[in-house]
């Protein structure tokens, strides 16, 4: 075997080996993306006509929906004060007086459903649970969470006296007239 033929082979073997590479990596990548055809389910708070609603005064009523859950299971539901979450940690205590499960409809869906009667003052998240082990699972349990400032799924406020929503428009109103005064100030030379 001269030189030549020992480079062609090489090159020839090379090639093939090139080649093997670029398809198994194209079918791992393959498999991957159709592997994320299929989302997490969703769900938002609401309101009892469905609108999604994150804002929520104390003693108000909060719903929930969800959607691209398995058809007809039962999962379980936690409204929970405010936490990072991280895929496979404990899901925390639930609140007091806050709905505890859901039934998902032939298409994976759930409507709006009270999720909490009489809200209190604070920051929340919700979680469906749905293989029930729980812990909060990415891929398959859903978050209502990063909805507001501070990254909560919603907000309980109290709600504030007519007085002093009229005490701080006085403020509002002072302020934009000291601002108009400063304004009209002659420029200096
Ligand atoms: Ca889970
Ligand atoms: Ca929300």
């Amino acid at each position: 075997m001269n030189n030549r033929s020992i480079l062609a082979i090489i090159l020839i073997g090379g090639l093939i080996a090139g080649l093997s590479l670029f398809f198994v990596l194209g079918f791992l990548n393959f498999g991957a993306e159709s592997r994320e055809e299929t989302p997490a389910p969703k769900i938002i708070s609401c309101d009892s006509s469905g609108a999604e609603k994150n804002f929520f005064i104390t003693g108000e009523t909060i719903y929930f929906k969800g959607s691209g859950f398995n058809a007809n299971i039962t999962a379980y539901v936690y409204v929970v004060s405010d936490v990072n979450w991280t895929d496979g940690m404990p899901i925390p205590a639930r609140v007091a007086n806050t709905t505890t499960e859901v039934a998902t409809d032939a298409s994976g869906n759930f409507g709006v459903t009270k999720v909490w009667h009489s809200a209190v003052h604070g920051q929340y998240d919700i979680v469906v649970d749905t293989n029930g082990d729980g812990k909060y699972n990415s891929a398959i349990d859903a978050l209502d969470n990063n909805n507001i400032v501070g990254a909560a799924g919603f907000l309980v406020t109290p709600e504030y006296p007519l007085g002093a929503v009229l005490a701080l428009a006085a403020c509002f109103a002072a302020f934009a007239v000291i601002n108009r005064k400063s304004l009209s100030l002659p420029k200096r030379a």
